[in-house]
């Protein structure tokens, strides 16, 4: 039996597939969780295939909105039923899919607003349901999904307005991606104008919730607001210019005059709403419809949702310097860092819990996949069981330095850099000082090879986010100096992404390293690639099925105690008092980091030639 006495929290995970709802206490401990499948539940009343509509042949991929109303009845259908006392939850949180929009009608607030009555004469119908009650509330019936592809024109015009991927990056935290809000609203703008004027107010799917909970519109959380090339992290506000493109009343590219670029633009401000800075604060109680129909408390309060990998942060106690990799199908690296150096390779977002913090994410389509091509093709040559993974780990384990051999392994197209399908191998002849590319070498050698060039990726690319300004003259600092100095004779400047490194951009090494996501379970891949990152403060692997729920719960529960104090309580300490450390396993490794500034120098050439599509 569960025990649910004391506070409880609940935290949402909104995601494409299914509406997961995690209960845990005033000690972070996770209760229990609910959920239901979009597939299972809706996929034939909503025609969801992967919780999504998909048109092939234009790239849109959208989300029945009604759909994820009617899932949240659901789900708190089943907690009322299972006994979970609502009735002492101090407070919901959440995280939500990125990027997704949600456009309400002008009838929204209206309907949103009857949520608050009461059940009295003339009051709320508590037999209906959410997507009854709100069933004239959206001008748009359905909301963009992350995964569509539709906005290939519009993503060119918004890197073209700011003067390309690099400079609007450097304001909105992100290049233009297909996904981003922004986009999205210009596509609706000028192929559905009737759309967006019946549009009274726009929401992010993570204020979406908030707002259905609250019975009334509540504003765009600022970290998952930087999700959609529109907000200028810098001055913590809407770009006008950003503005009116997405309106589709541009002066340059939509030939709008003044007036009607700046009216359009003030419009598009007004309908999603003004963006308050990352707060502790809760944004109001639970609305009543909540109360009377599943047993919440009045005081129940709402703090704001964020977006999903903003979440997952939420999840840890992660420190400034401290790193998430997550090896799935894809490697997602996260990192919370106090400097904003943006780039068109990677996503900035605002720390949803801690000011003056942001979050760094690098996102690599080739993960998993490209690695087990290489365990693949061993297993072949030494006859072994085709997904056993021990001949790999075997010549992992024995790969005790870098010895100036180097493969950047893509089978699909990447992201990070951004590159064509293509495998290059390299050594480096130290006498000419060049790279001499190698068609094929044997199998074992991909296998280093491969984690390698994976890691040293990553670890180029968090480098200026890792490193921190000052002096620093210890004699340590004055060795690592020397070394770099040596590499950079040996392969000339050392630059990623088109930018050039410092001694303290290659310098720099994380705080903590957690590896998370199926490879994590691989422990010579998770050594290897910690020893070559070289962190501070050691490295951890830890299982967290349900981080992005958590995390939102974790969020409900710092605003709550925040709020008893009334004043901020740093997150990463509010959670490590109570997290429990039993969760996380300790990795040893050995510490290569020095060994690989020479890996640094030929990666850098070694990018310098990859080949593109275009
Ligand atoms: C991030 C992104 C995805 C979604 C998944 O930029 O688009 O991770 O948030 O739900």
């Amino acid at each position: 039996m569960v025990n649910f006495e004391g506070d409880l929290f609940l935290g949402f995970d909104l995601s494409t597939q299914q509406l997961k709802i995690i209960v845990t206490n005033e000690h972070l401990k996770h209760l229990k969780s609910f959920h239901v499948e979009f597939d299972k539940v809706y996929g034939k009343k909503y025609g969801v295939k992967s919780g999504v509509r998909s048109n092939q042949e234009t790239g849109e991929i959208v989300s029945p909105v009604a759909m994820w109303l009617e899932s949240i009845d659901y789900v708190f259908q089943q907690m009322k039923e299972a006994g979970v006392p609502l009735e002492n939850v101090r407070g919901i949180s959440g995280s939500c899919q990125q990027h997704g929009s949600v456009y309400w009608s002008e009838k929204g607030t209206t309907e949103l607003a009857s949520l608050k009555k009461d059940s009295g004469d003339g009051g709320i119908d508590l037999e209906k349901g959410l997507a009854e009650h709100l069933s004239s509330s959206f001008s748009l019936e359905t909301s963009p999904n992350w995964q569509d592809h539709s906005t290939g024109k519009e993503l060119a015009t918004f890197e073209r307005v700011v003067g390309g991927a690099e400079d609007l990056a450097s304001l909105t935290g992100s290049r233009a991606h297909y996904r981003f809000t922004g986009l999205q609203i210009r596509k609706i703008a000028r192929a559905q104008p009737e759309v967006y004027k019946k549009t009274d107010r726009i929401s992010l799917v993570s204020s979406f919730v908030a707002s259905v909970l609250l019975g009334e519109i509540t504003n765009i959380e600022e970290a998952d607001g930087c999700g959609m090339n529109l907000y200028d992290i810098n001055t913590n506000s809407y770009s006008e210019e950003l503005l009116s493109l997405a309106a589709g009343v541009h002066q340059g590219e939509d030939g709008s005059d003044p007036n009607t670029s700046k009216t359009g633009s003030d419009e598009l401000r007004r309908k999603l709403g003004e963006i308050e800075p990352v707060t502790y604060k809760s944004s109001g109680a639970i609305c009543n419809y909540f109360v009377e129909k599943y047993g919440f408390s009045h005081t129940t309060e709402i703090f704001s949702f964020t977006g999903d990998n903003l979440a997952t942060i939420l999840s840890l106690p992660l420190n400034q310097n401290d790193i998430l990799v997550s090896l799935g199908t894809s490697t997602t690296v996260l990192l919370v860092t106090k400097n904003f150096v943006p780039s068109s390779q990677y996503h900035m977002f605002k720390h949803p819990t801690m000011p003056d913090h942001y979050m760094g994410m690098i996102c690599y389509c080739n993960g998993s996949l490209a690695r087990e091509k290489v365990r693949n093709e061993l297993n072949e040559k030494y006859k072994q069981p085709k997904e056993s993974w021990e001949k790999f780990e075997e010549i992992l384990n024995a790969n005790t330095q870098f010895d100036h051999k180097l493969g950047i392994y893509f089978p699909l197209g990447e992201i990070v850099p951004n590159a064509a399908a293509q495998v290059k191998r390299s050594t480096f002849d130290e006498e000419k000082k060049k790279l001499v590319d190698v068609d094929k070498w044997e199998i074992d050698e991909d296998v280093s090879c491969i984690v390698e060039g994976q890691t040293l990726s990553c670890r180029a690319r968090l480098g200026p986010m890792l490193a921190s300004e000052g002096k620093d003259d210890g004699e340590e600092f004055a060795n690592i100096k020397r070394t770099i100095e040596d590499v950079i004779s040996k392969f000339g400047e050392i630059s990623t992404d088109g930018k050039k490194h410092t001694i303290k951009t290659l310098s720099a090494r994380p705080q903590k390293v957690y590896f998370v996501g199926g490879a994590s379970k691989n422990t010579s891949i998770v050594s290897q690639m910690g020893s070559i990152l070289g962190s501070q403060r050691g490295n951890a692997r830890v299982d967290i099925p349900n981080s992005c729920a958590l995390g939102g719960a974790f969020k409900a529960s710092w605003g709550y105690a925040c709020e008893k104090k009334g004043k901020w309580l740093d997150y990463d300490k509010y959670i490590g008092d109570s997290f429990d450390f039993s969760e996380l396993e300790d990795i040893k490794v050995e510490d290569k980091w020095e060994n690989y500034f020479d890996g640094l120098g030929m990666l850098s050439l070694m990018e310098k030639e990859l080949k593109t599509d275009e």
